[in-house]
């Protein structure tokens, strides 16, 4: 009995001492610099990973994007070379076609609408193919709504025809352009800054917080409040490093991811209001869109283009748009 149990202890002395010797160093991406909420509150994760696994996982962030552009390093994080990133919802739709459904212009009718369906059934059905897919969602940022910018106000849809817009990548987003007329540009965040300053488009779409921080504000006249997106971001985990995780790890890191969350949500409300009040004082002319209607009903045919090649897309939109 007591040899027993004394080679039992010694067997947990060596399984605690292997635990702590294999310590798990996470990389995360991010892809804003300070400034923005979305970085205290990534660095906030790392804190609090570290905390509730007592230093097994400890996780450095990069910010700034330094560790490639958001499709690539998605990339990165489904096939696990990196552990762990914000990601925005946009441009995870090229790759699981569930979570497509927040590109589609309008879908949500507020922000909290946007949260009420991601934690509801058919943001489930949209996380769990994101899983499936290896970039396993932990927790949703706020990310606001976006609004068109340019040289001009944008009342209309009218007032895209002809314009070069840069947007991010991913089909529905050229599509949405094309509707209204304008010419779709898909490029990297890195680079709308100079293609703005030096023309090669005309105009772009963004939150404030993004509008303002890497200084699309300072090469841009008019931000006109269209708010025709509403998409959130993730916390978003390689699925098989995650799965590896015992139970107990599993629940701290989601719980880490789901603090960080309610942190970044707080920043944001915080940091949306200022950034918008900083871009005013810079002097760039925010116009508010009394009636969106013409908006919405240009994207009558994005969305029939869109449930056409994507029938199986039908239920989830459905859902999505019956959710109060
Ligand atoms: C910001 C998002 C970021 C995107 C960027 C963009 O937070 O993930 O990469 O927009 O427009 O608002 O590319």
């Amino acid at each position: 009995m007591t040899f027993t149990k004394s080679l039992f202890t010694a067997a947990t002395a060596i399984a605690l001492v292997a635990t702590s010797a294999a310590a798990d160093n996470w990389r995360a991406w991010n892809i804003h610099n300070d400034g923005h909420p979305n970085t205290p509150a990534m660095d906030r994760f790392a804190e609090l990973v570290n905390e509730a696994t007592n230093g097994e996982i400890t996780i450095d962030v990069f910010h700034g994007g330094v560790l490639g552009s958001q499709p690539d390093a998605l990339e990165q994080v489904r096939i696990g070379a990196i552990e762990v990133g914000n990601f925005s919802l946009g441009p995870i739709g090229p790759m699981v076609k569930e979570a497509n459904l927040v590109s589609l212009p309008f879908i949500f009718k507020s922000v909290p609408h946007m949260f009420r369906v991601m934690e509801g059934e058919a943001g489930q059905v949209v996380a769990a193919a994101m899983g499936d897919a290896g970039v396993l969602p932990l927790s949703w940022f706020d990310a606001g709504a976006r609004s068109f910018y340019s040289q001009k106000a944008i009342e209309t849809p009218a007032d895209v025809d002809g314009l070069k817009i840069r947007v991010m990548n991913n089909d529905l987003y050229t599509s949405m352009i094309s509707a209204m007329g304008g010419n779709p540009s898909p490029m990297a965040f890195s680079e709308v800054q100079q293609a703005l300053k030096t023309g090669v488009v005309d105009g772009a779409e963004n939150n404030f917080p993004s509008f303002k921080n890497v200084g699309h504000y300072e090469v841009t006249t008019h931000y006109s409040l269209s708010e025709h997106l509403i998409i959130p971001e993730c916390i978003c985990v390689n699925t098989a490093k995650f799965n590896a995780l015992s139970a107990d790890m599993q629940a701290a890191v989601r719980g880490a991811a789901e603090a960080a969350a309610l942190y970044q949500r707080e920043l944001w409300a915080v940091g949306s209001e200022q950034a918008r009040s900083d871009v005013e004082a810079a002097g760039v002319v925010v116009t508010e869109i009394a009636d969106k209607a013409p908006f919405q009903s240009a994207m009558d045919s994005v969305y029939a283009e869109y449930l056409a090649a994507n029938p199986d897309m039908k239920m989830l939109v459905e859902m999505a748009q019956a959710t109060e």
